[in-house]
């Protein structure tokens, strides 16, 4: 809580928003709580670099993308880094090793990262490496493409030395035969997504990078790819302006290019947190968007280091590590509650 500060009681009208006629009759429905809570940061003209941060809970993530960058280390190489410890970690259901898999029983993998040039690579439907944010950024770097998808990016990560492995633990293997017992499909808002990462990072000079990797929704149909590896999509860079990069329903995300959009409102002066307000309103203010049923958040930074973050639906978290202060930001800023 020390550098924020919440108001209370902040209509959604009170905070600006200019609504069409659809989304206004959306919001009657939308703001059945009568009033949301914003948080803002204090600090917004002097955020202390470097700063890195991460959507839900990933502490441990954020320690490591810090380290990096105390040890001046590139934004680039924090995000990276910061991942692999979510990726590497079996017990974290929705991203690399242990992620629950397809319908099909396969863990299938997306990942993307970007850095500071607007450079950027991703994998898609990755089978049997655990860090596929890692090979994102091999494409980007020895590449002259942007994204690999299934065996052409296995190959492609074996020929640059990545082990084999298997990614689906005993654990995920239980969870994904007890779920063939129906076999019902249904997104299950924040439980199933809670740990995939999507990290964003601004290094003492001022650089941002940012990266998202995942295991994609968990039984998902064998070959759906989400938003997570899509550049714009899932993630979005412009060193000029900030970054965004987003989490939940992918589908959702990708049908609004959702951080490129986030990104665009601060070009156009928009605050990181009012542009992830306003993406996501995009979402939910489409004629018949089912949006009670899935999740779907923002986070973002702008070049000044000030960060917003803002989801559908009530527990959504950032994570943010500032001034040498690693904190869960729990999401009490949310649209409908
Ligand atoms: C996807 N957006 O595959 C990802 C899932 C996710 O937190 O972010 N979960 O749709």
């Amino acid at each position: 809580m020390k550098r924020r500060n919440f108001i209370k009681n902040a209509t959604l009208t009170g905070t600006g928003l200019a609504l069409g006629s659809t989304l206004a009759s959306c919001m009657d429905i939308v703001t059945n709580k009568e009033s949301a809570t914003l948080a803002i940061d204090e600090n917004t003209s002097k955020a202390a670099l470097p700063l890195v941060i991460a959507t839900w809970n990933v502490k441990n993530s954020t320690a490591k993308a810090w380290e990096v960058l105390q040890n001046g280390g590139s934004a680039l190489d924090a995000v990276e880094q910061g991942c692999m410890v979510e990726e590497a970690d079996e017990t974290g259901q929705s991203v690399g090793k242990g992620g629950l898999p397809d319908r099909d029983g396969h863990v299938t993998l997306d990942a993307c990262i970007m850095d500071k040039h607007g450079n950027c690579g991703s994998v898609v439907f990755l089978e049997n490496v655990v860090h596929a944010v890692s090979v994102a950024r091999k494409v980007m770097e020895d590449t002259p493409h942007v994204m690999l998808a299934g065996k052409g990016a296995e190959e492609f990560a074996y020929e640059k030395g990545f082990p084999k492995e298997n990614l689906l633990t005993e654990a995920s293997k239980k969870a994904w035969e007890e779920w063939k017992k129906t076999s019902e499909y249904k997104p299950i808002i924040n439980i199933e997504n809670h740990d995939t990462i999507g990290m964003l990072a601004i290094d003492k000079n001022g650089d941002i990078s940012g990266a998202c990797t995942t295991s994609g929704l968990a039984y998902k149909m064998h070959g759906r790819v989400g938003d997570s590896p899509i550049i714009g999509s899932g993630l979005f860079v412009d060193n000029e302006i900030g970054a965004c990069v987003a989490t939940g329903l992918g589908e959702e995300v990708v049908k609004t290019v959702g951080s490129f959009l986030v990104v665009e409102l601060m070009r156009q002066g928009k605050s990181p947190q009012e542009a992830c307000e306003e993406a996501i309103k995009r979402i939910v203010s489409k004629p018949n968007s089912n949006y009670r049923d899935f999740q779907v958040g923002y986070i973002a930074v702008n070049k000044k280091g000030e960060t917003g973050y803002y989801a559908i639906h009530k527990g959504f978290s950032m994570t943010k590590y500032q001034d040498g202060i690693n904190e869960n930001q729990e999401a009490t800023n949310y649209l409908n509650g």
